[in-house]
């Protein structure tokens, strides 16, 4: 049997950059060795996992879900896949920002994964803009995060002007328990150095007063299908879309919609008139990249507001522009 294999969870956020981080980890990753990534995400549709793929790591992606559903059997099954088709050298672990990682942790931690899995220092990645948010601030998920976390790593440094910089140090040096290190960061571009060593095994109390929403039930895509799915917990609303690769949305009126709509978080896979785009907004800024096909478009719009997916579905069909 091979060694304990290194893990790394990244926490952080909703948005703060976690994917970007993984995915800029995956870019240092030695070619003679196999990485893989296990990503949580809050939505029901699923992105993280196809952005991911793309940086040839063997991913199994967990949607739709809050901590406490996810972490228990949904994300074992998905981890013994992975350690069983991978036989991962490295194994890196996104939990949705949404979530409380205490659930994660203990089930990464316990009896079953003892001699499987050795927990490296737990990262969480911050935004110091969100430090000035009193709704982040008072978050249970937020200050779990922070409070598991050995190392904090501001990222977004690019976007944030000094004064902002100085006070998230101030705040990283005030945190319980003190932590073993603090960064600065943006891209998400971590050193590989971080992630040596072992975790503190910072512990946290999860008051369980979150929804446990029943996870949805799914039914294929087909040809002319649309497959919506929302979800809802922790305060934030998700509707995510799976369209068949056959659709074409016309970009340009995409991207106004993602404008208009004010979302707190938007993602997607999707085929466009441009051809296949990756979509990614965080509090208004939007990256938009050229990407491979893939089998299906998927959509996702979360909000700290409940949103009529009747509506945003018949503003995304309006959309739809050719089809083979
Ligand atoms: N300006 C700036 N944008 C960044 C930086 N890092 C990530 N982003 C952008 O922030 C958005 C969210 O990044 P992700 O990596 O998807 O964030 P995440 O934490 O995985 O998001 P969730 O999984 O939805 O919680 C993307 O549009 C990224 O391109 C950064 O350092 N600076
Ligand atoms: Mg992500």
């Amino acid at each position: 049997m091979k060694s304990p294999i290194p893990t790394t969870l990244v926490l952080g956020f909703l948005g703060v950059g976690k994917t970007t981080a993984i995915a800029e980890l995956l870019k240092q990753k030695p070619s003679h060795e196999v990485w893989a990534v296990l990503v949580n995400e809050f939505g029901e549709v699923g992105i993280d996992g196809a952005l991911l793929q793309e940086q040839g790591a063997f991913v199994h992606e967990v949607p739709g879900g809050c901590m406490c559903c996810v972490a228990g059997l949904p994300m074992q099954v998905g981890l013994n896949r992975l350690i069983r088709q991978a036989r991962p050298d490295r194994l890196l672990i996104e939990p949705t920002g949404l979530g409380h990682p205490a659930q994660v942790l203990a089930t990464l931690t316990g009896e079953h994964y003892r001699n499987v899995l050795e927990l490296g220092p737990v990262l969480c990645l911050v935004d110091p803009r969100r430090l000035e948010e009193p709704r982040v601030l008072a978050s249970v998920q937020f200050q779990d995060q922070v409070a598991t976390a050995d190392i904090l790593v501001a990222n977004k440094t690019d976007v944030c002007d000094a004064a902002q910089l100085a006070h998230f140090d101030a705040w990283a040096a005030r945190v319980s328990p003190a932590k073993r290190a603090v960064f600065h960061t943006r891209e998400g571009r971590l050193d590989l150095a971080w992630l040596e060593g072992a975790s503190a095994l910072n512990r946290v109390a999860t008051p369980e007063s979150h929804l446990h929403p029943q996870p949805a039930t799914a039914a294929p895509v087909t040809q002319a299908s649309w497959q919506v799915l929302t979800n809802e917990g922790q305060g934030y609303f998700s509707v995510g879309w799976r369209l068949p690769a056959s659709i074409v949305l016309d970009e340009r009126g995409l991207l106004t919609l993602v404008g208009e709509a004010g979302f707190a978080r938007f993602k997607a896979v999707v085929r466009t008139s441009a051809g296949w785009r990756t979509i990614n907004s965080s509090d208004g800024a939007v990256t938009v990249r050229a990407t491979t096909a893939t089998a299906l478009s998927r959509l996702e719009a979360i909000s700290a507001h409940p949103m009529d997916a009747d509506a945003l579905t018949r503003r995304l069909q309006n959309l739809v522009r050719d089809r083979d």
